[in-house]
């Protein structure tokens, strides 16, 4: 039978690529995020190209009533989900700490931690029930090192870490696999969101180097998903060749 994934934020970017990408591994999926006709764009995308189910579910992961509305909707068959990618997130603003917006503030606190936290919460149990599963958490380098204007951001993203240790440690005797995959720099809506739809701005997060692709994420999904039972990936740091860490980055113009 085909295995069943349920990815957060399969909208755009990251979570998208994994959505296809898994398809194309034979997954059913329950693909989720807040824009509705763009869900229904990817379904009819995949469709096109697949032979998979696939089920959306609309609402704000930030909304602990919408996320358990949600999942109670399942039906039986769904409610087996094997993989559950918990990617849905976002940075926003990029200022010192003094000068940053506690409405910037509580969106990524709000969705990086507490929107992971709700989802994981409903799943972790439906896992436990049948003694399988598999949690993918997508933290970042920012979850690993913190730089100058990224303080709330790194924050979350360090919480994510954090929790992904404490899942894998807690979920140990009910044979559910944790993983944490780190991305660095990816062209994505990432930067587009960070600077509150300045195009311009978030270009130049990406100028004079090439950057991670969405996809090249999702494959290293699909390799920690893929791995035989006895076999997890802990944690996977993945970063462009242009870039060590947040700080030394070759740009071709400088
Ligand atoms: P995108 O902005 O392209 O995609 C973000 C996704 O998250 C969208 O599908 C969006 O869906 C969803 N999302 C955001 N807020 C909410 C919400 N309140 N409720 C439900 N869904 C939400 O960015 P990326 O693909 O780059 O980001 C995906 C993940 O990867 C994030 O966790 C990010 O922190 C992480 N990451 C990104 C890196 C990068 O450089 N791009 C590097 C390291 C980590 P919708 O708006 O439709 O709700
Ligand atoms: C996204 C990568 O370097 O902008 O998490 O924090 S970075």
């Amino acid at each position: 039978m085909n295995k069943i994934a349920l990815i957060t934020g399969a909208t755009s970017g990251i979570g998208k690529a994994i959505a296809v990408q898994l398809a194309e591994q034979n997954y059913n999926l329950i693909i989720t995020g807040r824009r509705k006709e763009r869900l229904e764009n990817l379904v009819t995308e995949i469709k096109d190209k697949f032979n998979c189910k696939i089920k959306t579910l609309n609402f704000d992961i930030r909304n602990k009533q919408e996320v358990d509305e949600a999942i109670d909707s399942l039906g039986k068959y769904w409610k087996n989900i094997d993989v559950l990618v918990n990617n849905a997130g976002l940075a926003a603003g990029a200022e010192p700490i003094h000068d940053g917006l506690v409405d910037d503030w509580e969106r990524m606190i709000d969705t990086n931690i507490k929107g992971l936290l709700y989802i994981s919460k409903k799943v972790m149990p439906l896992m436990i029930e049948r003694k399988t599963g598999h949690i993918v958490n997508i933290g970042s380098v920012a979850g690993k090192q913190v730089y100058a204007n990224g303080n709330v951001y790194c924050g979350t993203k360090q919480a994510v870490d954090a929790i992904t240790q404490g899942m894998r440690i807690d979920l140990l005797p009910y044979n559910i696999k944790v993983t944490q995959i780190a991305p660095g720099a990816v062209e994505t809506e990432f930067s587009v969101v960070r600077f509150h739809g300045d195009k311009d701005k978030a270009k130049q997060v990406y100028k004079g180097f090439e950057p991670l692709y969405a996809n090249d994420i999702a494959e290293a999904v699909i390799f920690a998903v893929t791995r035989p039972a006895h076999v997890n990936i802990n944690d996977m740091l993945i970063m462009p060749t242009a870039q060590a860490s947040p700080y030394y980055l070759e740009r071709e113009n400088e």
